[in-house]
């Protein structure tokens, strides 16, 4: 099995899934690092897959196919970036955001993640933020990565990181935002914690944001003491505890600072003071024989004992109960030191400690419980301020399908109208004024109901005359019109509204802006198998540079809500994607003397 990566690019490019999960197996066998084949392979081919479409070489159809073969690819890839897990290293959501359905970006960085130990919940693409911020609160991941393709769903990026906000849930987790319509200062306005430009910088990044490998950090619930003793009886509990062993009982948080009054605890500071000019020395408890559990016991110079009990779970320490002092048998002493303190045994010692062992367990036990106590109220109040987002959100909705309904009621209502018009004008005797209402009407219908794909020459070339005849009718001096396509041509079948723009174009382009307006003539015929189609007008004509951007597909809009070279460059597409390349737009034009615009396509009914 020979491996060699131009072949695994071709594959990718041919769109050949069979062959590109081959030519994977193939790479793996060579010892191809899997990161490598993502990297030099699937990226590399789609640079170039990417690079065609932009040039119009190929159409969409293409790409979902070259998607196909890289997603056969990965699907080969998979075991071997997983192999040799351990333990997870923290939880990603990934998804695709609302309106967009690239997902090979997203895949990949979902692979990478995997394969560097993080377990990946896939939303899949066209992901809204309700469907984010639902598995936000189920899965409670450390990390959300949102993926866009589109400029225009960029926003729906945005309008997640709000969803989750709103919900009570930004602060919980790190949005990380991904895909080429964005960069650093985009992703920082829509407040995001960070974005990557690819898949194997977005794993450090996120790694660094989560802080992997850290361990979560102990909490203790602040009504945890007071559940435990109930409020107002930590001082009687303390009492209890002093009757029973002598000592005094204090807690501490993991910083030192005590969470229960001090009460007699305080009171070493009174022995030491008695112990002024004490001959005595530090001795080592460690070497003490007994079992004293968890403990910690410190005895200080003058033999005085305290004893130090953690209060700790799997995550850390949160803090300690402390509890002395105490003196221990046989160890000298000054005698007014023995009078003040309890002197005990090791057992007693080792009694004690099984006390604090039993205190310290319980206190955990109950703080564990609280502290999910604590998640799920506030799991419950967001989740209560979501749904209520959530009906704000559907009303909205309403409210827009409303407006929706209303902008199609007035376009029915403005095509009644017109034709009522027209029938009011024939019965005043005002034909011309009929005939205008009655062209604009169609006109309107034609432009928006028609959704067929395709329509014969006869409906396009109507379209036209009905405008031709508005035009000529509103300036009467300034345009006048001919339309001779030959009748064997009519039952051709082309894309809805390619003529009308063009015609648009040479009336508002070309013979508006002449003083003494022009003349526009529409011809079509029949050669062979073709169709060719001419609009010629003998108006300012188009100047190089704008011809240029025309054949460069650069021209945009003119902003007057007009067609213009984008028009053109329209038209001509929808050409080319129902013709393919047996199609052919010419735009020639001597700036002063006018524009002739040929069209050129199969002749097919
Ligand atoms: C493949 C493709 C498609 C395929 C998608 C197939 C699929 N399953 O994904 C199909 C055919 C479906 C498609 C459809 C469309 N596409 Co398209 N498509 C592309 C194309 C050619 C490649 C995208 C790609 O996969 N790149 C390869 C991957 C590996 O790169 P990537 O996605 O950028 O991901 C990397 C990084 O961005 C990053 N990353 C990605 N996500 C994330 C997330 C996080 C959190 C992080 C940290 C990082 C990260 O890491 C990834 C790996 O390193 C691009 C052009 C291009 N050259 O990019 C156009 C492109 C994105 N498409 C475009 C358009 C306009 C469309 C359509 C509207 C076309 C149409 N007329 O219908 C539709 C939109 C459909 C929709 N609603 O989403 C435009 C977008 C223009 C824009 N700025 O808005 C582009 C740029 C082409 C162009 N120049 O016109 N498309």
């Amino acid at each position: 099995m020979s491996f060699s990566l131009e072949n695994l690019i071709q594959a990718v490019i041919d769109g050949n899934a069979v062959q590109a999960r081959e030519e994977v197996k193939k790479a793996l066998a060579a010892g191809v690092e899997p990161a490598q084949i993502i990297s030099d392979g699937f990226v590399a081919a789609m640079d170039v897959v990417g690079e065609r479409f932009e040039r119009n070489e190929i159409y969409v159809t293409d790409l979902i196919i070259t998607a196909r073969a890289i997603h056969a690819g990965l699907k080969e890839l998979k075991p071997f970036m997983l192999a040799g897990q351990v333990q997870p290293v923290g939880r990603a959501i990934i998804g695709t955001v609302q309106g967009d359905i690239h997902d090979i970006g997203k895949n990949l960085l979902g692979i990478m993640l995997e394969a560097s130990g993080f377990e990946v919940i896939d939303l899949g693409v066209n992901v809204a933020p309700s469907t984010f911020v639902e598995a936000v609160i189920k899965y409670r991941p450390d990390v959300l990565c949102l993926s866009a393709l589109l400029s225009s769903t960029r926003k729906a990026m945005g309008e997640t990181i709000e969803a989750l906000q709103e919900a009570g849930w930004r602060g919980k987790v790190k949005v990380v935002v991904g895909g080429t319509p964005l960069n650093e200062t985009i992703a920082a306005k829509m407040g995001a914690d960070g974005y990557a430009p690819d898949a194997a910088t977005a794993v450090q990044l996120i790694k660094d944001l989560i802080g992997a490998g850290q361990k979560r950090q102990a909490v203790l619930a602040p009504a945890t003491l007071d559940l435990f003793f109930g409020k107002g009886s930590l001082e009687d509990l303390q009492r209890a505890f002093t009757r029973m062993t002598g000592l005094h009982l204090v807690m501490v948080d993991a910083a030192g600072n005590p969470l229960t009054p001090l009460g007699g605890f305080l009171e070493c500071s009174r022995h030491c003071h008695l112990l002024q000019g004490s001959p005595a020395k530090d001795m080592d408890v460690t070497t003490l024989a007994g079992n004293f559990k968890e403990a910690f016991i410190y005895r200080c110079h003058a033999g005085l004992v305290e004893i130090s009990y953690p209060l700790a779970n799997e995550d850390g320490t949160v803090g300690a109960v402390l509890c002395g002092h105490c003196l221990l048998e046989g160890d000298p002493a000054p005698a007014q030191l023995q009078a003040a303190v309890p002197v005990l045994s090791i057992k007693d010692l080792e009694a004690v400690c099984g006390l604090l062992s039993f205190v310290s367990g319980q206190i955990m036990q109950l703080n564990a419980v609280l502290l999910v106590n604590k998640e799920l109220e506030e799991q419950r109040a967001s989740f209560i301020h979501f749904l209520k987002r959530q009906h704000q959100l559907e009303q909205a909705l309403k409210d827009a399908e409303l407006k929706v309904l209303q902008s199609q009621v007035s376009p029915h209502f403005l095509f009644n109208s017109l034709n009522t018009i027209a029938r009011l004008a024939l019965f005043e005797g005002a034909a011309t004024t009929e005939k205008m209402v009655r062209a604009l009407a169609r006109l309107m219908r034609y432009s928006l109901y028609q959704v067929k794909e395709t329509v014969t020459l006869a409906e396009e070339i109507a379209t036209v005359r009905d405008y031709l005849f508005i035009q000529e009718t509103r300036f009467p001096d300034r345009v006048q019109s001919q339309v001779l396509v030959e009748e064997d041509v009519l039952e051709a079948r082309v894309p809805c509204m390619v003529l009308q723009p063009l015609v648009e174009n040479a009336v508002i382009h070309g013979l508006e802006p002449k003083e003494e307006g022009g003349k526009i003539t529409v011809s079509g015929r029949r050669v062979g198998d073709q169709v060719h189609i001419e609009i010629k007008d003998d108006g300012i004509g188009i100047l190089p540079d704008v011809q240029k951007a025309i054949f460069d597909l650069q021209v945009r809009g003119s902003g007057k809500g007009q067609v213009s070279g984008l028009g053109i460059v329209n038209v001509y597409r929808r050409l080319q994607h129902q013709f393919g390349s047996n199609c052919a737009l010419d735009v020639t034009s001597t700036p002063g003397k006018g524009t002739c615009i040929q069209l050129t396509f199969p002749y097919t009914i």
